[in-house]
């Protein structure tokens, strides 16, 4: 064991051998990522975020392997990218030291952390809300209503945050799980927790009277990778850009009378144009475009009614824009 992993193995938390000098479990062998010429990414070792996060990668093409025995990091065959498993709460703190260049966590995490990291991308999953919720008769009318309360969370950051800004004294009790039991336990009046479909909260007779934070995964960095890293993340960004942009779009085929072209043409935004072939029948063209998922039904009735026909849709694999 070389001196760098030993200044790191008391720095680190292990899940079980939090801040210990002694503990040599594999999660110490973990030294500074820049000793290596690829991205190494840390991504939630179980949880919510797991699934997504691996099939992020894989869309991208990424091959690695599962960690269904439990192991703590992966490389990938085909990329140069270092997989590394983790819980989400100590992946601000491993970016933050340089010990993996990026992370894949819920920005809850994030901004209760406080690390010094930088959010490259917004994923579009794992997406919840941080709200306060009061008992269902408890009267609220805005934030003052939590003025002298004691509030239960285990995101006390986020919380004194929003208190401030809106200049309420309440009372913050930060415990660290079944936030939601608190006011029935006579611990607190309110909470302040994740939701996402509030179904937890009905459960425990709570009701939900503001929501402080939108929340979703993150791709997190470090604030300043070495060039050779950033290129690597580059690459990675370009790939999952191209995966979102395939799948917010479908690429449409038709056949049209020439005389309804233009009309046509008018109704299909496209990359830049529509590509227009002769049919072998005279008088008539064959049409490609690529429509925005969000709009494609609008824009074939509007098709079908300038006359379009034989109407194909097919799903796109990648888009580069
Ligand atoms: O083991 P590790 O520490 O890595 O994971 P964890 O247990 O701390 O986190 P995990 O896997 O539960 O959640 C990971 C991330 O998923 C969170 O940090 C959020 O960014 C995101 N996420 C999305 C959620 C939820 N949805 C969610 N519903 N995290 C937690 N919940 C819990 C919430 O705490 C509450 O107990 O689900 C309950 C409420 O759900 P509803 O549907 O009843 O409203
Ligand atoms: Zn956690």
């Amino acid at each position: 064991m070389n001196q760098f992993r030993i200044r790191f193995s008391a720095k680190l938390a292990c899940p079980t051998h939090v801040a210990s000098q002694f503990c040599f479990s594999q999660y110490h062998f973990i030294t500074r990522s820049t000793s290596l010429n690829m991205l190494r990414i840390a991504i939630q070792k179980s949880g919510r975020l797991f699934e997504d996060s691996v099939a992020l990668l894989r869309d991208a093409g990424i091959r690695f392997g599962n960690n269904s025995n439990r192991m703590l990091r992966t490389q990938a065959s085909n990329f140069p990218l270092e997989i590394i498993f983790l819980r989400d709460d100590d992946i601000p703190e491993y970016v933050e030291e340089g010990v993996v260049d990026a992370g894949i966590v819920g920005e809850n995490i994030v901004l209760e952390n406080q690390k010094n990291v930088r959010t490259v991308e917004r994923l579009g999953f794992g997406k919840c809300r941080l709200c306060i919720a009061l008992p269902k008769n408890a009267a609220y009318n805005n934030p003052q209503s939590l003025e002298g309360l004691r509030i239960a969370t285990s995101y006390t950051n986020i919380l004194n945050n929003f208190l401030q800004t809106h200049h309420i004294q309440a009372d913050v009790h930060q415990i660290s799980g079944a936030v939601e039991i608190a006011p029935s336990l006579g611990l607190a009046e309110a909470i302040f927790d994740i939701v996402s479909t509030g179904s937890t909260l009905l459960a425990n007779g709570l009701r939900e009277v503001e929501t402080v934070l939108e929340s979703e995964a993150v791709l997190i960095a470090g604030p300043s990778l070495p060039p050779d890293h950033q290129e690597i993340l580059d690459r990675l960004l370009f790939r999952i850009h191209a995966n979102r942009n395939a799948k917010g779009h479908r690429y449409i085929l038709m056949n049209a009378p020439n005389e309804q072209i233009g009309a046509i043409t008018k109704l299909l935004p496209g990359m830049k144009s529509p590509t227009i072939l002769p049919l072998a029948l005279e008088g008539w063209s064959s049409l490609h475009s690529v429509v925005p998922e969000d709009i494609f039904w609008d824009v074939l009735e509007q098709l079908k009614a300038a006359g379009a026909q034989g109407i194909l849709v097919v799903p796109i694999e990648r888009m580069i824009l």
